[in-house]
C-alpha cells in the first residue's frame, strides 16, 4: 500500500485500490472518458480483456463474479457504453451476482448541459444496481471504491455502478489506500438451526431446494454429507444444477425450466421444503405455483444472505439470515439421527426418478439431435469442464441432459439474457486457462454476443461454441404456435454460415448434419488449438426434447376449434 504522503492521479489511485482487493481481470471497450484509467493499468498487476461491445464486457465481467464469488469488473465509456452494458449488469441483478461496473463520465465542469454522451447514471441504473455513484473528489475513491466492494458481495450480492469523471481521475491528490475488502459471512443462530431440526424431523416428504449464489466447493461439499446423513432429496433451482453431483444418490433434479414432470409433483406434494439460497422466482417455482403467496402450505423454510429477502414473496415458517456457505457449516455439525429417516426410500426414489429423465436423449425429428450430443459430451469432457449458455429452447437439452457435477462447472443466465454463453466462455477460460470450456448457443443468441469470438481469437481461448441453428427465434416462434397458431410474425432468421464465420475470425470451423458427425468434429476443434464453432443443422420441428413444432400447432389449432 503507498503511504498517504505520495501524489497519485485518480485513475492511479482507483487502480490501486483494484489491486489491493484482489483484483486480477477487468472486461472493458476503451473510451476517451476514463483514458487516464487505462493508463493507469499499463503497468499494474491486471489482465486486461479488450472487447468488441460492452454487453459482451458486461456478461463476461458478470460471468467472472459469478465464477468466483468476488466482484467481475468491467470498464466501459459514458452514455453509449454504459447503456450497452445494461444488458450485463441486469444478469447480475437477477443472478445475484457480485459485480462493480466503471463508467467513464464527463468532466465535472460540464455537468447538467447534457454534454457528448452525459447521462445521469443514477437515474438510469437506479433499479438495477444495489448501488450506483459518482466520485467527485479523488481523495474519495478508496472510501467509495471499498464501499463498492462490500456492497457487491454483501447479504444478496449484486451489480454496483460508478462513474468517473474525466478530469476527476487525471486529477492528482494525496490520500492513503484503504484495506483489501473481506466478504462479510452471515452465520445462522443456534437457535434457529435447532427450531429447523425439529421441523425436519416433524415432517413426512421434505424436499431441499439450493440456488442463488454465495456457494463454494466446500459449502457444496458439507450440503452433500447433510443430505446424505439425513436421506434427503435436493433439487437444484433453475440454471443452478452445477451446486449438487448429478450422480450423487440424494440429487433430485432442476427445478427449472422444462423440468422432469415428477419432481414438480414432489415439490407440489412436499410437506416441507428448505430453500437455500435462492429466491423461488417465476420460472423455479413453476409460474408461482409449488409455494402459495403469501402463505405455502407446506412447511417452509427460508433460507438466504439478504435479510431483505425473507418473507418478501413467500412467508417463511422459520427464515433463518444466513449465507449458504455459513448456513452449509452449521449444518455439517449436525448429528445424524439416531434412526434412519421414514423418508429414506422417498429419497432414492427421487433419484431414480431423475437418473431415468436423463439418462438417454428423447429421440426428435432430423439428423442432429442435441441430447445425444450432450449425452456424449457428459460422457468425454473431464469432470471440472464448464458449460455455458444463453436463452433459447437449445439450453433444454443442455440442462436435461449434461448432469453437471461439480461446483462451478456451469455458467448460465438465471436472468434468461440471450447472448451470455460465448461471453462467459471467454471470460472463463481466460480465469482458467487449462479448463475446457464449452458455450451452447442458439442462432438467434449467438448473434446478440457473437463478435467476442473474435475476443477469444484475441487472446487465443479455446473455447468451443456449439451453435444450434435451426433457423430460427424457436422458442418465441414455440409460443406463437401455441397462442396464434400458423401466423409466424419476425420469428424466421437467415443465417450465415457459421463454420465459415469462426474461420473468417482465425478460429476452427465446422459443420454437423448429423449426430454421429459430432464426436470427430469435437475432437477436431479440441486438437487445432484454436477457439472454435461447431454449426448445428437443427431441424426447426425439433423444438424441444418433448414434442414438436407442428404438434405444438395442430393442438393449438385443434383447441380453437
Ligand atoms: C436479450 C434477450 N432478448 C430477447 C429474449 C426473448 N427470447 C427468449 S428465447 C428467444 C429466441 C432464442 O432463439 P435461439 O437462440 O435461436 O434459440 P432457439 O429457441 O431457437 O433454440 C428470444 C428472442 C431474451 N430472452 N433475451
Ligand atoms: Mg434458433
Amino acid at each position: 500500500m503507498r503511504p498517504p504522503s505520495t501524489s497519485r492521479t485518480g485513475a492511479e489511485v482507483l487502480i490501486d485500490q483494484l489491486v489491493i482487493h484482489g483484483v486480477r481481470h477487468l472486461f472493458c471497450v476503451p473510451g476517451e472518458s476514463y483514458i487516464a484509467a487505462l493508463d493507469a493499468l499499463h503497468d499494474r498487476p491486471i489482465a486486461v480483456t479488450v472487447c468488441r461491445q460492452e454487453g459482451g464486457a458486461a456478461m463476461m465481467a458478470e460471468a467472472a463474479g459469478k465464477a468466483t464469488g468476488r466482484p467481475g469488473i468491467c470498464f466501459v465509456t459514458r452514455g453509449p457504453g454504459a447503456t450497452n452494458a445494461a444488458s450485463g449488469l441486469h444478469v447480475a441483478r437477477q443472478d445475484s451476482t457480485p459485480m462493480i461496473l466503471f463508467v467513464g463520465q464527463i468532466a465535472r465542469e460540464m455537468r447538467e448541459r447534457e454534454a457528448f454522451q452525459e447521462l445521469d447514471y443514477r437515474a438510469v441504473f437506479g433499479s438495477i444496481a444495489k448501488w450506483v455513484t459518482e466520485i467527485d473528489d479523488p481523495a474519495r475513491i478508496p472510501e467509495l471504491v471499498s464501499r463498492a466492494f462490500y456492497t457487491a458481495t454483501s447479504g444478496r450480492p449484486g451489480p454496483v455502478v460508478i462513474a468517473l469523471p474525466e478530469d476527476m481521475l487525471s486529477e492528482r491528490t494525496v490520500t492513503a489506500d484503504a484495506p483489501a475488502f473481506e466478504p462479510i459471512e452471515t452465520v445462522p443462530g443456534a437457535d434457529a438451526m435447532e427450531k429447523l431440526r425439529a421441523l425436519l424431523m416433524a415432517a413426512q416428504r421434505p424436499l431441499v431446494l439450493i440456488g442463488g449464489s454465495r456457494w463454494s466447493a466446500q459449502a457444496c461439499a458439507s450440503l452433500q454429507e447433510f443430505a446424505e446423513k439425513f436421506s434427503l432429496p435436493v433439487a437444484t433451482t433453475f440454471r443452478r444444477t452445477h451446486l449438487f453431483d448429478a450422480l450423487h444418490p440424494c440429487y433430485a433434479g432442476e427445478l427449472g425450466n422444462g423440468p422432469n414432470p415428477k419432481l414438480v409433483a414432489r415439490a407440489k406434494a412436499a410437506d416441507f421444503i428448505l430453500l437455500i439460497g435462492g429466491r423461488l422466482g417465476e420460472l423455479p417455482s413453476q409460474r408461482y405455483t409449488v409455494l402459495d403467496i403469501p402463505t405455502p402450505r407446506q412447511t417452509f423454510v427460508h433460507v438466504h444472505p439478504g435479510a431483505e429477502e425473507l418473507g418478501r414473496v413467500y412467508r417463511p415458517h422459520l427464515g433463518i439470515h444466513g449465507t449458504p456457505t455459513a448456513f452449509a457449516a452449521a449444518l455439517g455439525e449436525w448429528e445424524a439421527p439416531s434412526a434412519p429417516p421414514k423418508w429414506r426410500d422417498y429419497c432414492s426414489d427421487t433419484h431414480t426418478e431423475f437418473m431415468a429423465w436423463t439418462e438417454t436423449s428423447t429421440p426428435t425429428s432430423g439428423a442432429v439431435n442435441v441430447g445425444e450430443i450432450v449425452v456424449w459430451l457428459r460422457d468425454t469432457l473431464p469432470a471440472d469442464a464448464v458449460i455455458c449458455n444463453g436463452a433459447g429452447n437449445f439450453s433444454l437439452w443442455v440442462h436435461r441432459f449434461y448432469r453437471y457435477r461439480r461446483f462451478g462447472t456451469q455458467l448460465a443466465p438465471c436472468s434468461g439474457s440471450m447472448g451470455y454463453g460465448v461471453p462467459a466462455a471467454v471470460a472463463m477460460q481466460r480465469l482458467a486457462p487449462e479448463r475446457t470450456v464449452v458455450a451452447f448457443a442458439g442462432d438467434g443468441d449467438f448473434l446478440m454476443t457473437g463478435q467476442e469470438f473474435a475476443t477469444a481469437v484475441q487472446y487465443e481461448l479455446p473455447i468451443v461454441v456449439v451453435v444450434c441453428d435451426n433457423g430460427m427465434y424457436g422458442t418465441i416462434r414455440m409460443h406463437q404456435e401455441r397462442e396464434y397458431p400458423g401466423r409466424v410474425v419476425a420469428t424466421r432468421l437467415r443465417n450465415p454460415d457459421f463454420a465459415a464465420y469462426a474461420r473468417a475470425f482465425g478460429g476452427f470451423g465446422a459443420t454437423v448434419e448429423k449426430t454421429a458427425d459430432f464426436a470427430q468434429a469435437f475432437d477436431a476443434a479440441r486438437q487445432s488449438g484454436k477457439p472454435a464453432i461447431l454449426h448445428l443443422k437443427i431441424d426447426p420441428e425439433a423444438i424441444t426434447p418433448m414434442t414438436t413444432l407442428g404438434a405444438i400447432r395442430q393442438k393449438a389449432l385443434n383447441e380453437q376449434g
